[in-house]
């Protein structure tokens, strides 16, 4: 590097992604190529039209226009990177083959929290990044990268390869700036964030670990969006998540490969814990692309604690 681009007022994501995480080149444009698709998503939340587009999901959920108009967007961004061999999507089936022979394969769910846009709260978009043409099969562990989005008052990015946690501001001109760097987590937590809180009515193990936090009077924190959740951990520097099974969602309610995969990766990378109760999310095999699994995030002593109740 020359020493006149030594002097940096701003941090941009590609300079980051460059010289201070030193990730591959094809990766570091995976990554910025990622992050044009979510300007997009953002721009799109922000004027387009809401409402159902008329489709389910596979997982029987309606599929909002902005669901169907982000997973699209997702995959023009990956198809012209050609560094994306396959990606696997919350809104689709199957596998979708893009590159034959590129480097990488990629798991996303393109809006996150979808339920909550008729009430402009905040809502995401979540990316974790494989290595070779295989997503089945993979364990959480194995992903080179992971990145979420938070589309809210101000959009930011946080990603990791492996190398800490970072957190990006979009700014007016549309580029991501680096906001705050290294994100760790504390090993105790104030706050609480407990999804899938049906559970609690045929579910006693969870109903006591929640009662548990309500006697020792810890914060309540949750939107009804992981990305949102998880994003409060990591900027607070400690707290706890968790979606546990019951009756209606035996498993929880949220998905290995999109969703607790990239966050597992993220919270462990900033010194947290994520485990499904008996083991680490990160060593949990995909079988199903699209199955689900409990999980209990954030703070490693709490999620320890809880970990022990549930047994
Ligand atoms: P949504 O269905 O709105 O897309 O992925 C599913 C999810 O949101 C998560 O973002 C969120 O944490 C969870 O559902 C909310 O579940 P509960 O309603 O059970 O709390």
């Amino acid at each position: 590097m020359s020493d006149n681009c030594a002097i940096h007022e701003r941090i941009s994501l590609n300079y980051h992604l460059f010289h201070r995480a030193q990730a591959a080149n094809d990766l570091r444009h995976l990554i910025l190529d990622i992050s044009r698709a979510a300007k997009y998503v953002s721009y799109e939340i922000q004027t387009s039209e809401s409402g159902f587009s008329g489709g389910t999901n596979i997982s029987g959920e309606e599929q909002l226009k902005l669901d169907v108009l982000s997973d699209d967007i997702f995959r023009q961004h990956l198809c012209e990177s050609e560094l994306v061999c396959c990606y696997s999507s919350e809104e689709q089936e199957e596998v979708i083959e893009l590159a034959k022979d590129a480097p990488y394969s990629v798991v996303f769910d393109p809006l996150d929290g979808s339920s909550l846009v008729d009430t402009n709260f905040a809502i995401g978009s979540i990316i974790g990044i494989y290595e070779g043409d295989k997503i089945l099969g993979r364990k959480p562990r194995e992903q080179v990268a992971a990145l979420y989005v938070l589309y809210g008052p101000r959009t930011t990015l946080v990603y990791s390869t492996g190398k800490g946690v970072h957190e990006f501001i979009l700014n007016d001109v549309g580029e991501f700036i680096l906001f705050r760097e290294f994100l760790g987590i504390n090993d105790d937590a104030k706050n609480y964030s407990p999804g899938n809180l049906r559970a609690l009515s045929s579910n006693d193990k969870y109903k006591s670990v929640v009662q548990g936090w309500l006697d020792r009077e810890l914060t309540l924190r949750y939107s009804g969006c992981m990305v949102t959740d998880i994003h409060h951990i990591l900027s607070k520097g400690q707290g706890i998540f968790t979606n546990i099974g019951g009756n209606k969602y035996p498993d929880g309610k949220l998905r290995l490969a999109f969703e607790c995969g990239p966050f597992a990766y993220l919270i462990e990378q900033a010194g947290g814990k994520a485990s499904d109760g008996t083991q680490s999310i990160l060593d949990k095999e995909i079988t199903d692309l699209h199955q689900r699994t409990p999980i209990i995030i954030g703070s490693k002593n709490e999620v320890e604690n809880v970990c022990a109740q549930l047994k």
